[in-house]
């Protein structure tokens, strides 16, 4: 019988490595990724280029990522920048260039698909794999019943690194929870790969939290609890974890924690929602600055609208996201008549969403949402991705 094996896969520092390929003087040098336009490299009138730093950094921005370099000096995603400056003033800064990222992982991905073709499409840089029917999966080598598992896993790293020039790190494991734990064990450039039998060994000393689905409230949880690790959730009553997290959470944090998953590889999810935000390079009042934020939110609708007519898709309700000065957050949603993917349609219903809301304060970040997909002239979608979440950033894309 054919063992299951499914492989999780994951660009290292993704950004950061497909900005070194332009820039191969950088490479083992700290670097930031999540500048602005205005820290572009600036060429010298030698030839070379001149690299912003991080030390004078003044403003809002947030490192997407980071290069391993970088992370040594305690840099992460999603840190302001100018914390990261504090942390690292000699890292080099680079601007975010999305439709650059957006090419290599198309191109990482057509390289995985030759090889292994029921892949499931988790967002820009990683990818799920269902490897137990791939020729070869099941063979063993030299007398090793694991040689051809490992030697699949090989491949497909050498096909991306051949495709990409790029590294990447691959779990593979009877099941998807674990494939994406171990894809982040031996990071970077790591091909990780654990039977049942490793489970206490090597997940259960990792705390709870690393867990996919184990996220800061139910961690915070735990650890009032006392428990930390997944092995000492693995050691925890089912009926106590029950009873602290209801039956649903509960039962699934006990088969987690003992590795337990047999969600299926899913090749295609449609998205629900699509959407834009941008956080704004200093708090802007509604009156005061009508005039500039007015220009954002139609330049968000307009980006929304084209990347509705891009993906091919039209939707039937218009959300708007506020985040004030205060970091409270306002959302509102409204249902049209009809389907659009019109940019005029989606500012004006979305302009009328805008005038339910408190308007008195300074924002800090707007974002404007299409939820209701269909693809035109169809019925609505019907697989849904768990909602798309508003993500802080300037104005990213949702994948
Ligand atoms: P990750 O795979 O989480 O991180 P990474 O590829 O940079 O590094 P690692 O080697 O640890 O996998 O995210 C993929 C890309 O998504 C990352 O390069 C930049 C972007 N990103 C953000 O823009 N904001 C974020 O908060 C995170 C986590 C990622
Ligand atoms: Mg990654
Ligand atoms: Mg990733």
């Amino acid at each position: 019988m054919s063992r299951r094996w499914i492989a999780h896969l994951d660009m290292d520092a993704f950004y950061a490595s497909v900005e070194l390929l332009r820039y191969p003087q950088l490479t083992g040098q700290p670097v930031v990724i999540g500048g602005g336009r205005r820290h572009q490299p600036e060429p010298q009138p030698d030839g070379s280029l001149s690299f912003s730093t991080l030390r004078h950094y003044a403003g809002r921005g947030v490192v997407t990522t980071a290069t391993y370099a970088a992370r040594a000096f305690g840099v992460h995603s999603a840190m302001g920048l100018m914390k990261a400056a504090a942390l690292a003033p000699d890292a080099v800064l680079l601007p975010t260039d999305f439709d650059e990222y957006r090419r290599y992982s198309r191109l990482f991905k057509a390289a995985v698909v030759e090889i292994a073709p029921v892949m499931e499409d988790r967002g820009i840089d990683e990818i799920y794999l269902d490897l137990t029917e791939v020729p070869g999966a099941q063979d063993a080598v030299d007398g090793d019943p694991l040689g051809g598992i490992r030697a699949l896993g090989q491949r497909l790293k050498d096909a991306v690194h051949h495709a990409t020039g790029l590294s990447c790190s691959v779990g593979i494991t009877p099941n998807k929870l674990l494939s994406k734990l171990c894809s982040d064990l031996d990071k970077p450039d790591g091909l990780t790969l654990l039977e049942l039998s490793g489970i206490p060994e090597r997940i259960w000393p990792l705390p709870a939290k690393r867990i996919n689905g184990i996220g800061p409230k139910a961690s915070a949880r735990l650890e009032a609890l006392g428990v930390h690790t997944i092995g000492e959730l693995a050691a925890a009553e089912p009926e106590w974890l029950v009873q602290h997290f209801g039956a649903n959470y509960g039962l699934w944090l006990h088969e987690a924690a003992h590795g337990r998953d047999d969600r299926p590889v899913v090749t295609y999810r449609e998205p629900k929602s699509l959407s834009r935000e941008t956080t704004f390079e200093r708090d802007l009042h509604p009156r005061q600055d009508r005039d500039a934020l007015g220009a954002i939110f139609t330049r968000l609708c307009e980006q929304v609208a084209s990347d509705l007519e891009r993906k091919g898709f039209e939707g039937r309700s218009i959300g708007v996201k506020l985040r004030y000065d205060d970091f409270k957050i306002v959302t509102r949603v409204v249902t049209l008549p009809a389907h659009t993917q019109d940019a005029a349609t989606i500012r004006q219903w979305a302009g009328r969403c805008l005038k339910t809301v408190p308007l008195d304060q300074r924002l800090r970040l707007i974002g404007v949402k299409v939820e209701g997909l269909r693809r035109p002239g169809s019925e609505p979608v019907a697989a849904q991705e768990p909602a798309a979440a508003w993500r802080l950033g300037e104005s990213l894309p949702l994948f």
